[in-house]
């Protein structure tokens, strides 16, 4: 799986799925979240509001991954996860990287080729950057045996995307 950043805004990414950082009541909210909401318009809400009245009812559990249409974005699929919220005296990392993990497996098992990422947890869940970028390619570098054949990482801004950069080339 080849690995590429890009900078500015998910939502028009031109990619198969989308990743989302959600929250586990699947409803909307802030961020990314809203981005894709606002951009992606009422289909997608309609299917997160079915999810719950299903097989969701308790709301998506963190660090894991579910897909919905995605409405007007060029994107086909919006994969929900929902991030751990930072803690400095847990180490939740396992559950961000869980949420990786979970992502590409959603994707693969849609057939999606390619997936663009936000950067989980780092917006109001208050993840460091730093160690957020070091989470992600974690998992991404590890991800050899997957479908899917390219991983956008998508930093919000230019600060955040030269971190990235430093990350990737060492
Ligand atoms: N495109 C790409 N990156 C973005 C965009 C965008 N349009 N908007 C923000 N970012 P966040 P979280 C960056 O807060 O921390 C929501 O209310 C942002 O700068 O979207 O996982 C949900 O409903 C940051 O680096 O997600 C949850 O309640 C990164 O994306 C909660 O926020 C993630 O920020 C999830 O918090």
């Amino acid at each position: 799986m080849r690995i590429e950043l890009a900078t500015g805004d998910i939502t028009i990414e031109r990619v198969d799925a989308v990743v989302n950082a959600a929250n586990s009541s699947l409803l909307g909210g802030g961020g990314v979240d809203g981005a894709i909401h606002r951009r992606g318009g009422p289909a997608i809400l309609e299917e997160c509001r079915a999810l719950r009245a299903g097989h969701y009812g308790r709301g998506l559990a963190v660090g894991k991954a579910v897909a919905t249409t995605a409405g007007r974005l060029p994107a086909r699929w919006v994969i929900h996860t929902v991030g751990p919220v930072f803690s400095a005296e847990e180490d939740r990392s396992p559950l961000l990287r869980a949420c990786y993990t979970a992502s590409l497996a959603v994707a693969g098992g849609l057939g999606a080729r390619t997936i663009a990422f936000p950067l989980i947890s780092s917006g109001v869940y208050r993840w460091p950057k730093e160690d957020a970028i070091a989470q992600a390619l974690t998992v991404l570098r590890d991800h050899g045996g997957s479908t899917v054949e390219l991983a956008r990482l998508v930093l919000f801004d230019a600060p955040t995307r030269e971190i990235a950069e430093r990350a990737l080339t060492v």
